[in-house]
Formats: C-alpha cells, structure tokens, sequence
C-alpha cells in the first residue's frame, strides 16, 4: 500500500484573472496546461511549497489564501489540493522558468480556451466556483 502524495496547484488570481500554465515537460503533459505548483515535501506544509513551487518555477514571490475545496487524483500516488494565491505587489512578472513554455492570465470568459490537462479541469472548475469565473 502506498501512501499519497499531495501535489499543490495555484490558483494565482490577479485582477480576476487565472494564471494558466503550459507544460513543457514531461513529454506525455507537455502542451497541457496547468495550474503550476508540485510536490509538497516531507515536513513541508502545502502553503510553504506552493510558495517555493512558484518562486521556482515562475521566479515570482507569492502568498497563499484558501484552500479550494476537493481533492482530485492524479497518477498513483499522487493527489492534487488547490490554493488561492496572489502575487506580492513587489514580485516580478510570472515567467516560465523550469517545467512550462508559456503562460496566459485568463480573464472569466477565456477559462476554458487552453487545452487543460484532463486531470487539472475539475479542479479548475471548483476554482471558477469559488472565485466567481
Ligand atoms: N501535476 C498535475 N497537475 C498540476 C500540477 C502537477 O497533474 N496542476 C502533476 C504533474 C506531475 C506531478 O503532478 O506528474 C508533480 O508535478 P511537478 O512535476 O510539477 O512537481
């Protein structure tokens, strides 16, 4: 029996867009898109590693503010929670650093215009729902 692992995704909502990211790696993800984030380390809270999460992939500094309700699975043994999060004012602009190879702040009405990865969509959906999109 194996354990979960979390794996922490953003919603990282600025001006009530959704930052959306492509994947460029691994091969079978790439062109996806997500919402960024990773694994949450062993004696790490999730709220710490999205925020180390973004600050290496995207270079950008962050707080964390709720918990999107729901837990979604991803391949074994992974499972994925969703933050709210919001730039500090002092960050630089997200760019795609390490695992993505473009990003797009998506107003409501352009939700659902990315190829989201198929795991990563009812997660999206519980984000529209808690923000409003
Ligand atoms: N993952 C996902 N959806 C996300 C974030 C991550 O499906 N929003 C998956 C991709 C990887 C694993 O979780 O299989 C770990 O992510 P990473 O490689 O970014 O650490």
């Amino acid at each position: 029996m194996s354990e979960r692992i979390v794996v922490v995704g953003a919603a990282l909502l600025d001006a009530g867009r959704l930052l959306a990211a492509r994947r460029s790696a691994p091969p079978d993800l790439a062109g996806r898109w997500e919402l960024p984030g990773g694994k949450v380390e062993p004696g790490e809270t999730p709220e710490r590693a999205l925020v180390r999460e973004l600050r290496e992939e995207l270079g950008v500094e962050t707080r964390t503010l709720t918990r999107v309700p729901g837990e979604w699975p991803l391949k074994e043994p992974y499972v994925l929670h969703v933050w709210t999060a919001r730039l500090h004012p002092a960050s630089p602009a997200p760019e795609p650093l390490q695992d993505h190879d473009e990003l797009r702040w998506l107003a409501p009405a352009e939700l659902w215009t990315v190829p989201w990865l198929d795991q990563d969509v009812p997660a999206v959906r519980a984000v529209a729902a808690l923000v409003g999109h």
